[in-house]
């Protein structure tokens, strides 16, 4: 069944709002949970879930992303009956291609979906942390006899403004949608994550975008548009942990429940495996001036100084007389004497000099961007 699904991951929206750290790399590329990138979790389930087939729409700084998905072996693609296929932004003669939205990019990618043939097109977002079982979506979707369904969640009620919000019937079956409402009627949120049945979204796309461009996205068009001609459209309830990590707090916040032993995403078990292409480092160092606490140091780390609640990515460096508290740095980050680091996100490969104090105060989350140096001092040897 799952042979007949193709999924196909939106990895291509700017981040804007994850600033410094998205400069340079697609939010979906973002490092996560000191041994990830925010990507893995999505190609995972997919994998996990049968699906076979993947298609990555990539747009906004592709390289770090293109590097770390390769050629898919990290999650099991690279063999013969399945395979992980980057689709870019190209040029045709009338002119250029670059995706206006997410329902846009799908229709520039008809062609490779057509040659994958699905009955079903699973379109899901790169940027979510969780696990989620796909194939038990579609079941639901082929049982309700659905032309669409949408994964949903409730959010709490503060939250809601950030999302699609709908309201079903009792059988599920949903009865109105708006993108991100100024005043959200309900918190049955839209996970971004559909199960389509490919025939009619390909007509639906092609009718309208041969005569204009208003079916640009999902949640603004294509949605609205499929409820107001009479589809068949249900929600699929789901109630474990998801995040959108798409704000600097959010993405703070997850990390830091990624710290706690039972989060809800149960990275212990092994019959969900969330994996990544992780390139092998030196075991860690601590010295015996290091303190650790309630954190997680992955390989390639040297900690002289005293980590508190915090995650250290690959290939940190944490010198003596500094404290790391409740923050998460990521991989390559170099860390002077006598630092002090709170509730921050320190970016790949930022260098911060002797002495420096980084602090995000109580309300807020302090960030250093991607190669950031901060501080002149010696950070040498
Ligand atoms: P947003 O995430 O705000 O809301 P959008 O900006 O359309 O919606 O991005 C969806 C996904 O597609 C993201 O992963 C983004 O990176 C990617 N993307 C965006 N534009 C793209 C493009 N042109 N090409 C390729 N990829 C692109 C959506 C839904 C809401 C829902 C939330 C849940 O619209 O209804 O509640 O997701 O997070
Ligand atoms: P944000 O955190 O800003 O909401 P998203 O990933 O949701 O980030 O994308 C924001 C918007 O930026 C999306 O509507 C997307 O279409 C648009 N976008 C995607 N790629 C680009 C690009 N290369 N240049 C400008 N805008 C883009």
């Amino acid at each position: 069944m799952n042979d007949e699904m193709l999924g196909i991951v939106l990895a291509g929206g700017k981040g804007t709002r994850l600033g410094k750290l998205t400069q340079n790399q697609a939010k979906p590329a973002v490092p996560f949970g000191g041994r990830y990138r925010i990507i893995d979790f999505t190609m995972s389930n997919c994998v996990n879930s049968g699906i076979r087939n993947i298609g990555v729409i990539t747009q906004y700084q592709p390289l770090v992303l293109d590097r770390h998905i390769g050629n898919g072996a990290s999650w099991g693609l690279d063999r013969l009956d399945s395979g992980v296929t980057i689709l870019q932004p190209y040029s045709s003669p009338d002119g250029s291609k670059w995706f206006a939205g997410t329902a846009h990019a799908i229709y520039q990618n008809i062609d490779y979906i057509d040659s994958i043939n699905p009955k079903y097109l699973l379109v899901l977002s790169g940027d979510h942390i969780y696990k989620m079982d796909y194939s038990d979506m579609l079941q639901q979707h082929i049982d309700n006899g659905a032309s669409l369904t949408v994964a949903v969640i409730d959010v709490p009620w503060e939250d809601a403004s950030r999302f699609g919000i709908m309201n079903t019937d009792e059988h599920d079956r949903i009865t109105e949608f708006v993108e991100k409402p100024a005043e959200p009627k309900s918190n049955h949120a839209s996970m971004g994550i559909y199960i389509f049945n490919w025939a009619r979204l390909r007509e639906v796309l092609v009718n309208n975008f041969t005569k204009n461009d208003n079916m640009l996205d999902f949640g603004k068009n294509v949605i609205p548009y499929y409820l107001d001609s009479g589809e068949p459209v249900y929600a699929y309830r789901f109630s474990g942990y998801w995040r959108d990590v798409g704000t600097i707090m959010s993405l703070w916040q997850a990390n830091m429940e990624f710290l706690e032993p039972n989060n809800g995403l149960n990275m212990q078990d092994r019959s969900w495996r969330i994996n990544s292409r992780s390139p092998l480092a030196p075991p860690q160092m601590l010295t015996d001036t290091a303190e650790v606490s309630q954190s997680m140091i992955v390989d390639g780390c040297y900690v002289a100084g005293k980590i508190q609640h915090s995650i250290l990515s690959a290939n940190v460096r944490v010198k003596e007389g500094s404290q790391v508290i409740d923050s998460m740095i990521m991989p390559g980050a170099s860390i002077g004497r006598d630092v002090t680091i709170r509730r921050a996100i320190i970016g790949e490969n930022a260098v911060i000099g002797d002495g420096v104090t980084i602090d995000g105060g109580d309300d807020d989350i302090a960030v250093v961007g991607n190669g950031e140096t901060l501080g002149g001092t010696s950070n040498e040897e």
